[in-house]
């Protein structure tokens, strides 16, 4: 009898639970069994959806164990925790992102493969969570995982909207919208915790009252009231045991009918108001970059605000029986003003809820905020009517009434009669209809602000916040911001990823300062050679995507030259629209000229009532449509439009990429980050000197970087003068004949009205400068050209740019966040039995 018998391999798995193990048997093992148990199907009947949901439970089993061990040491340790408070979060495929973090890609892709299932198949039936528009929305997300890889205790929170941001098709060239319903066939990332349900009010008044110790209070009499529900997603640290919380809000209505009015017999009504607490949470926004007053959207960022104070304040009291160590453990991050009202709504707990007095309150409030400004466009300012906001929030709108009283006395004190500063710094817009502006309500209620890119800061000093930043220059700071390395380079691109850590090892994946290491490696033929292969093979599987989605042919050998970004007339697509149809132009005149072959792709969604931005999109169809259809052109020349572009296509193209178009009116991009992706993924950029492309062009280096156009400064002294865009039109043979083109219905089959309020905008206003850059910007893309007819140089500029992006690491952006603003340290979770971690 032997105790211990001869172990085969087989039996030492044995060992390894079903739910946390980590080999590749186990996980086999695993898979199966939730393919069977929970998507009820076997091998043969699965679809590719039920094996990407059973290999997704799979993965979210192994982050269970790690996820409720943080959350367990993060209460034990009463550790500071950092809120973020975003109504976006685009965080795109989650499946590929936790596998990685995890440490099971390969395993996954190994038991995969023995099956004859490809990895890279199942991730792709993911349909993403599109919980946000653009820029903001995914500067959120990359913050997320930064703060889960650098091990700091944080929860982010937002809005589960039922419907995202909306899927784009195109038809004859035009925008198309349909509803985005992401959640149709169930989501695994999600677990509802409804034992955290919160309670959140509307509408009504407010009254006064003398509490029993003769404390004279006000007490909000509300109307109507809304349940939130909270739904959790797990956020894992790249290849450490922690895992942050995502916590997103579902709005549910109090009682499931009105039992009064269901009583009364109208039935119909009873379920319609139902349906109308529910709507709060029904749809995101689809605007970027401007404002749109609506009612809904108020009550969304409201709804979502109060739920998430309410958890904190909540959370925070299970340990504390009083706010005396509320500011040090708890900060609060506001991704622009579409959180600010939490200000008020701190204030109102604090004040009428906990019976916390104003001065202590207001001390607490002030030291807890925090506040990123995203933007330097006046429209996109929130400013809400005061008899809308006072309908919504009653006690919300005297409290900003009693916050903007004691604030503009103390600037009166320091400026004495100096009403004009008064007016332009009050919470309170006057005039006609009067205003509460979000952007004060947030300075005046933050210890900090901050631009996201060197020039953004400078400006916002300089002028949207001069009248603030005058009062309290020691609240200003920049944070640059960054992109996670995980998520835009190893998953996005594979085979580059796989070369650096070959070269250099994996510690650019949590230090990507460490990227610069390649930079030895420039004159090395087989690191060269390599990366050469690398980005043809990444044109190559784009120009398939390319012909299978759009069914046109490209060059892989072409210059890819990409713009994909939300539609802006400040991102000035038209003006890369405006090179194509000069190419055009000349191709036409002369047929045998010989250009650097161009492949040109355009994606991006505009807001659906941005009449301007749609029209451009069609106006780059009809580009494309004509440019295509010329052989005498097409040899040259392809223009494709990528229909619904979001992040999981973005993973596409960004490894694809020769030439990324960063081309906006300088001082007009408050930082731009796919700048950031498009460079570290080996591109170059053809770019103005505007938001974060200073900095980039400073980091890699101006000879690696194609820089044209007006400074922020100039647009600013050339508008002062009186900028007349006629002046260009007729002095410009080369401008003058695209626009005469375009008017003469050259690219909409003769019709001359199609693009007119096109041409018109830009001859009679051209807010942007298109004219005015034009030229510069046709002989910046000379260079271009006659650059990559380099090869050799362009390899050398694609591995420099790739090497010198470490700055540009959302890690960076989030170590100094928690430095200068939020003062939180990293709390290691270390692994909890029996949880094994892979090699
Ligand atoms: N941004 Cl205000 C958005 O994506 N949506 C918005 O509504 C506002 C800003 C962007 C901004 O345009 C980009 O320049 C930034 O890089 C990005 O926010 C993140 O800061």
């Amino acid at each position: 009898y032997q105790k211990h018998p001869h172990r085969t391999s087989e039996a030492a798995v044995q060992i390894e639970d079903d739910r946390t193990g980590m080999n590749v048997e186990t996980l086999r093992r695993a898979f199966l069994d939730n393919l069977y148990y929970i998507q009820g199907k076997d091998l043969q009947l699965a679809t590719p959806y039920d094996l990407y949901m059973a290999l997704s439970y799979t993965v979210r089993d192994r982050l269970l164990q790690r996820w409720l061990h943080t959350q367990e040491v993060y209460l034990q340790q009463d550790v500071r925790s950092v809120c973020y408070l975003s109504a976006e979060y685009l965080l795109g495929r989650q499946l590929g992102n936790a596998l990685i973090n995890v440490g099971l890609y390969e395993q996954a892709r190994a038991f995969l493969k023995e099956m004859n299932l490809d990895l890279r198949d199942l991730m792709e039936q993911e349909i993403e969570p599109g919980l946000g528009n653009g820029g903001l929305g995914r500067l959120a997300a990359c913050f997320m995982d930064s703060l889960a890889s650098l091990e700091i205790p944080a929860i982010g929170y937002g809005i589960r909207y039922e419907f995202g941001i909306f899927a784009q098709s195109i038809r004859d060239g035009w925008q198309v919208e349909q509803p985005d319903r992401w959640l149709r066939y169930g989501n695994p990332w999600e677990i509802p915790r409804p034992e955290y349900l919160v309670e959140v009010k509307f509408g009504g008044h407010t009254e006064g009252y003398i509490d029993p110790a003769g404390q004279y209070r006000v007490s909000w009499v509300n109307d109507r009231s809304v349940l939130g529900t909270p739904y959790d997603y797990p956020v894992p640290g790249y290849r450490n045991d922690t895992v942050n919380t995502l916590r997103l809000w579902s709005a549910r209505a109090t009682e499931d009918f009105n039992f009064q009015v269901f009583d009364s017999g109208d039935f119909a009504r009873a379920v319609a108001d139902k349906t109308y607490s529910e709507n709060i949470t029904k749809v995101l926004y689809p605007n970027d970059n401007t404002y749109q007053g609506r009612e809904l959207r108020l009550e969304q960022q409201y709804f979502f605000v109060s739920c998430s104070l309410q958890d904190i304040i909540r959370r925070y009291l299970s340990y504390h029986s009083d706010f005396e160590s509320f500011a040090d453990k708890v900060t609060l991050q506001i991704n622009d003003t579409h959180p600010s009202i939490g200000i008020a709504e701190l204030m109102r707990l604090l004040v009428d809820e906990y019976l916390v007095g104003w001065d202590k309150a207001w001390q607490i409030t002030r030291r807890v905020f925090a506040y990123t400004n995203h933007t330097l466009l006046s429209e996109a300012l929130e400013r809400w009517p005061v008899a809308l906001f006072g309908n919504l929030l009653p006690r919300h709108l005297e409290i900003i009434y009693e916050i903007n009283r004691r604030f503009l006395d103390e600037v009166r004190e320091r400026f004495p009669e100096d009403e004009g500063r008064i007016a332009r710094l009050s919470l309170i817009q006057e005039g006609s209809q009067k205003q509460v502006r979000m952007a004060n309500l947030a300075c005046v209620g933050s210890h900090a602000i901050n631009g996201v890119a060197q020039l953004h800061t400078e400006l916002l000093k300089k002028d949207v916040l001069a009248d603030f930043y005058a009062l309290w220059p020691e609240k200003f700071t920049n944070v640059t911001n960054g992109v996670t390395p995980r998520r835009f380079l190893l998953l996005s691109n594979p085979k580059l990823a796989l070369l650096l850590s070959e070269r250099i090892g994996q510690d650019w994946l949590k230090d990507l300062d460490q990227i610069g290491r390649i930079e030895s490696l420039v004159a090395d033929p087989a690191f060269r050679s390599a990366w050469q292969q690398i980005k043809d093979d990444n044109k190559r599987d784009l120009a398939e995507y390319i012909l299978q989605f759009n069914q046109i042919e490209v060059d892989p050998d072409s210059l890819f030259d990409i713009q994909v970004k939300r539609f802006h007339e400040y991102k000035r697509q038209l003006l890369l629209a405006f090179f194509i149809v000069t190419l055009y132009n000349r191709l036409k005149r002369q047929p045998d000229l010989e250009i650097v072959p161009r492949t040109f792709i355009f994606g991006g969604k505009s807001a659906p009532g941005y009449a301007m931005a749609k029209l451009i999109i069609k106006f780059i169809n009809s580009v494309a449509r004509v440019v295509n259809s010329d052989p005498q052109v097409s040899r040259h020349l392809k223009v494709v439009f990528l229909a619904n572009y979001n992040v999981s296509l973005a993973q596409r193209i960004y490894p694809a990429c020769d030439l990324s178009e960063q081309i906006s009116t300088a001082g007009k991009e408050a930082s731009g980050t796919s700048n950031m992706k498009f460079a570290l993924n080996g591109a170059l950029t053809i770019g103005t000197l505007d938001g974060a492309n200073i900095e980039i062009r400073e980091k890699v280096g101006p000879d690696n970087f194609f820089l044209f156009g007006l400074t922020a400064q100039q647009v600013y002294d050339l508008k002062a003068r009186g900028y007349n865009p006629r002046d260009y039109y007729d002095s410009n043979a080369e401008l003058r004949e695209v626009v005469d083109r375009i008017s003469a219905g050259g690219f909409s089959g003769g019709d001359t009205n199609l693009f007119r309020p096109l041409l018109d905008s830009l001859l009679y206003r051209d807010d942007y400068l298109v004219f005015a850059d034009y030229q510069a910007y046709i002989d910046c893309q000379e260079q271009v050209s006659q650059a990559f007819r380099d090869r050799e140089r362009w390899l050398t500029m694609s591995i420099l740019n790739s090497a010198r992006m470490g700055y540009f690491s959302s890690d960076r952006s989030i170590r100094e966040y928690s430095r200068n603003i939020w003062q939180s340290e990293p709390v290691p979770v270390e692994p909890e039995s029996p949880a094994i971690r892979p090699a």
